[in-house]
């Protein structure tokens, strides 16, 4: 358990990047104070969007990175966006947010996450603050537990995405990692993660993503959630939830937030990441929120406060664009059923991109099983490639993706699934 799974691993092995030689020149002669600072390896998914757009073929295709793209594989900005944006244009400040971040922001995110009428945020129980995304949200996290649970360790998911390895590395909480996806029925390995939840000490820490599995678009049922949270409950266990892609599964943000509700339901306490990158499109406007579901009132007034002097020192208060974008579509009806609309929208589009991938390489005669390609949910099809195959994707076809063979769905589009389908056809046929 202990180990990173092969797939994970592969995931961030890469080769080691190469400077060019005037720069490597200019290091030589550089002064001793930082000789010896080594180049830092790849980011094993953003390291892929570098790679894609040094590339100059005509042909190439990024399914790197989970982000959205339209049909014509260009990025979106949602509708209901622009709306919020022509709002803010030359009507509101650009002041500091408080520490925490936007109170109305947070008090939609908690709408979101726990449910419009939930008597969490009622009793004011949730210590919440606004994040920088998703990625920021957990940070915050591991740092607060660090910081308060010294002694404590991380479960986390094998496979999982890799910056939950980075995330809680540099915040100095030790990692196990626990069985998820099972290889062979490429689907969920529950009696091996049942197993695990077990056999860890009481009181463990788990990160959980609350839907649309990041690689492997693999999640439990609503029955085994039921299971899972029992069985948390059995050994004290502490959920947190990274929800980076609530509406994406389903094209529900209501029925995204199930797996959440169900621990809920069943008196757990809780932790939550949201982000607003995917459900929202605003990737790069870091909006997100961190929250904790704490025993009453007073505990929750005090866990904010620490997040908060946890942020003070690293970036003060978060940034205010995105927050306001937010608050803005969620607090307003209108604007809020057109957000709903464009969400199952963007989930739609991915299924039905599942599906013509799949038809294509049925097409072409592929005598190997592609039923997962539609089985898997969210944005990501966890393919089954090895890092070879990928590897002769990129190469030969110029297809840009994650080497554990992780396809973004997203970044499929009616204009290249056939020249995909064919690439991959090609690469996994067996000789
Ligand atoms: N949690 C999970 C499970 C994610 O997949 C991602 C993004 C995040 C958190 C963080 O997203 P924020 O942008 O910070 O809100 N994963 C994408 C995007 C690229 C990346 O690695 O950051 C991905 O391609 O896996």
């Amino acid at each position: 358990m202990a180990a990173l799974s092969r797939a994970a691993s592969s995931a961030i092995r890469r080769p080691p990047l190469l400077l060019p030689s005037r720069l490597q020149a200019a290091r030589s002669m550089a002064s001793s104070l930082f000789g010896h600072v080594e180049p830092a390896p790849k980011d094993p998914i953003l390291g892929v969007t570098e790679a894609f757009l040094a590339d100059p073929s005509p042909d190439k295709v990024n399914v790197g990175v989970g982000a959205y793209r339209d049909d014509n594989g260009q990025p979106v900005v949602l509708d209901c966006v622009r709306e919020a944006e022509r709002r803010i244009a030359g009507n509101l400040n650009m002041e500091y947010l408080p520490m925490g971040g936007s109170i109305k922001m947070i008090e939609e995110s908690l709408k979101l996450a726990y449910g419009e009428d939930s008597e969490f945020v009622k009793d004011k129980r949730i210590a919440a603050v606004q994040a920088l995304s998703g990625t920021g949200a957990c940070r915050l996290f591991a740092d607060f537990q660090k910081r308060f649970l010294p002694d404590s360790q991380i479960y986390i998911p094998t496979p999982t995405w890799s910056n939950h390895h980075n995330i809680w590395r540099d915040a100095q909480v030790p990692q196990k990692t626990f069985t998820y996806y099972h290889p062979e029925s490429r689907g969920l390995d529950f009696a091996g993660l049942m197993n695990d939840i077990k056999n860890a000490p009481d009181g463990s820490f788990f990160l959980l993503h609350a839907c649309a599995h990041n690689p492997t678009g693999v999640d439990p049922t609503e029955e085994q959630w039921r299971e899972i949270s029992h069985q948390f409950k059995v050994k004290k266990h502490f959920p947190f939830f990274d929800m980076a892609y609530q509406g994406f599964a389903s094209g529900d943000p209501e029925r995204d937030a199930k797996a959440i509700r169900i621990f809920l339901e069943d008196g757990h306490q809780i932790g939550c990441a949201q982000s607003y990158a995917k459900n929202m499109g605003l990737y790069g406007q870091r909006a997100g929120c961190l929250s904790i579901l704490c025993e009453d009132e007073m505990q929750a007034v005090a866990v904010k406060s620490q997040l908060q002097q946890i942020a003070r020192p690293m970036y003060s208060n978060p940034p205010v664009h995105g927050a306001l974008v937010v608050s803005i579509i969620l607090n307003d009806p209108e604007l809020k059923s057109l957000w709903l609309k464009e969400v199952k929208g963007m989930a739609d589009r991915i299924i039905g991109m599942r599906k013509a991938l799949k038809e294509n390489l049925e097409k072409l005669g592929s005598p190997l099983s592609w039923e997962h390609i539609t089985n898997q949910i969210g944005m990501f099809c966890y393919s089954g490639m090895t890092p070879e195959q990928v590897d002769r994707l990129t190469n030969e076809y110029h297809i840009y993706m994650t080497r554990n063979g992780r396809i973004s769905m997203a970044g499929v589009t009616t204009g290249n699934v056939a020249y995909l389908a064919n690439a991959i056809h090609d690469v996994t046929k067996p000789n």
